[in-house]
């Protein structure tokens, strides 16, 4: 079954809103709270108009549509995957039991949560990013900015849904929280570490992206494995626009290390800041911060949480159906690392309680795809160097190294020793200042920023010289 979206509606959806009154004009009433908060915390930077896509029916082939509009112009809806007939819950104690269409009772408070801190994320993303306009490095990656934050700004409206559809009042107030707490306030900050930090570059930009989002990618993975249906179909439909956003990561750090590479060549150093260039050093001690704090994301290596999560049939595991055992886990036992009299050891606990871990693996993979990526672009250049991702106990606030010190190569190290040797592997006040001298825009169609090397295609078939963003 195929849903068209309904664009004569206030609220663009395929949801079939009209047909619930009630939930329609709760939802209307909580659109000029969302519009309130996009002009207020949204992007800065006013442009005319925009080269953006939008989602306009939820099948496989057609829900792209391109055009130049206004930002504030786009049609933020509720879209969901089209939902499979006779769909079984895949894992857990509910195995083989037709997906619920409705909220399980007694799983209300669980299912909320983890609506609410998926919710929470996404506007986070937008007032992160918030400022990055003005410094953008050419018009494609404006408009890929911007394209980005759009979406984002429909994944809220994604749980916004789920929360006013399925969970009454309480689901409402949580809405309305979604809008009033805000990165990094003292008072009312985002629910996770990674969303209060400021993005306040373009390398921090696509480090997110590449790091950041792809947590987004595996958590929506495996929410799309919930027994919940609803859920499961909206981060479905999620995850396709969430692709986009980690193609943005990934190509823009090609683009990095492929001008740093080039810079190495043309002057003979490493030390390529004085030709405007971003050294790799800066480039690792970004990657290692991205990272590090994109891993607390996961949660704790145990974690009671996600067991009663999984085994409620709430959150399944990364690609579940594709798993070859017996989806309950109720016997099985898995390794996680303990700090044990100032080793790092491992120990054996119950599978279900270490499925944090078991995503975060996952995860680590698909991170490592793009370091090998990038340092084959080093390769080519002929440079010798080589990045790569820290230890997972590396500068963590959560789960058992919180509190600890780590190297990026795995060793444990004291008070001391980290404070003397933090800053080989942070990104530093230097680090911070440089790349903000390079943060100067990029207007000009076609036109890049000197640090950065051109995108090898442009958008939706266009050329890179294409004027993807019209400003005002
Ligand atoms: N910061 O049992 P534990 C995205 C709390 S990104 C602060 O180990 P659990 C996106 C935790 O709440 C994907 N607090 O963790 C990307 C718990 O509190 P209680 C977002 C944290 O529950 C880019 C306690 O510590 N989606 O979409 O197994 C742009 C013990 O925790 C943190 C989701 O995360 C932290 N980092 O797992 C835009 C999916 N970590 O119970 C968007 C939904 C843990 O003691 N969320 N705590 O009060 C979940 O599945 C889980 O809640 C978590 C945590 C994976 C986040």
């Amino acid at each position: 079954m195929t849903l068209s979206a309904d664009y004569t509606d206030r609220i663009p959806n395929n949801v079939d809103l009209r047909g619930d009154r009630r939930l329609q004009r709760a939802l209307e009433a909580w659109q000029p709270r969302f519009m309130q908060w996009w002009r207020d915390l949204g992007p800065d930077l006013i442009a005319r108009d925009v080269y953006l896509r939008t989602a306009i029916s939820a099948d496989r082939d057609g829900w792209a549509h391109f055009g130049h509009i206004p930002l504030e112009e786009y049609r933020w809806g509720i879209f969901l995957a089209d939902r499979e007939p006779d769909r079984r819950i895949a894992f857990g104690e509910h195995m083989g039991t037709s997906a619920w269409q409705q909220v399980p009772g007694e799983y209300r408070a669980d299912l909320q949560r983890l609506l609410v801190v998926q919710g929470d994320t996404e506007p986070a993303s937008v007032e992160q990013q918030r400022l990055l306009g003005f410094t953008a490095p050419s018009l494609y990656d404006l408009r890929n900015l911007f394209q980005v934050n759009v979406e984002e700004g429909r994944h809220l409206w994604a749980m916004v849904y789920l929360l006013h559809a399925f969970f009454g009042r309480e689901g409402r107030d949580q809405a309305e929280q979604l809008l009033l707490r805000h990165s990094g306030s003292v008072d009312a900050p985002r629910i996770l570490g990674a969303f209060n930090e400021p993005t306040r570059d373009w390398l921090a930009f696509f480090m997110f992206t590449y790091f950041t989002d792809r947590d987004g990618k595996f958590q929506l993975g495996t929410l799309a494995e919930s027994g919940f249906d609803p859920l499961s179909r909206t981060c479905r439909f999620m995850l396709r626009e969430e692709a986009h956003h980690m193609m943005v990561g990934t190509t823009g750090i090609d683009r990095v290390v492929r001008r740093t590479a080039e810079l190495m060549r043309e002057h003979n150093t490493d030390d390529i800041a004085r030709h405007g260039g971003i050294p790799l050093d800066i480039i690792q001690r970004y990657l290692n911060f991205h990272y590090s704090v994109s891993l607390d994301l996961f949660g704790g290596e145990r974690s009671t949480n996600v067991a009663n999560y999984f085994t409620a049939g709430l959150k399944g595991r990364w690609q579940e159906e594709r798993r070859d055992d017996d989806h309950q886990l109720t016997d099985a036992t898995a390794a996680v690392d303990v700090v044990v009299a100032g080793r790092i050891e491992s120990a054996r606990i119950p599978a279900l309680t270490a499925l944090n871990q078991d995503l975060r693996s996952e995860y680590f993979i698909d991170c490592n795809n793009g370091v090998r990526r990038w340092n084959r672009l080093l390769e080519t250049a002929g440079i010798e160097r080589t990045l790569a991702l820290p230890h997972h106990g590396f500068n963590r606030r959560v789960g058992a190294f919180a509190g600890l010190h780590v190297t990026p190569g795995g060793e444990l190290i004291d008070d001391a020793t980290w404070e003397r040797r933090q800053a080989e592997w942070l990104p530093t006040a230097a680090d911070y200042d440089h790349i903000q001298s390079l943060m100067t825009p990029v207007f000009e169609p076609g036109k890049m920023a000197g640090w950065i090397a051109p995108p090898a295609t442009g958008i939706n078939g266009q050329p890179v010289e294409y004027e993807y963003v019209r400003l005002a």
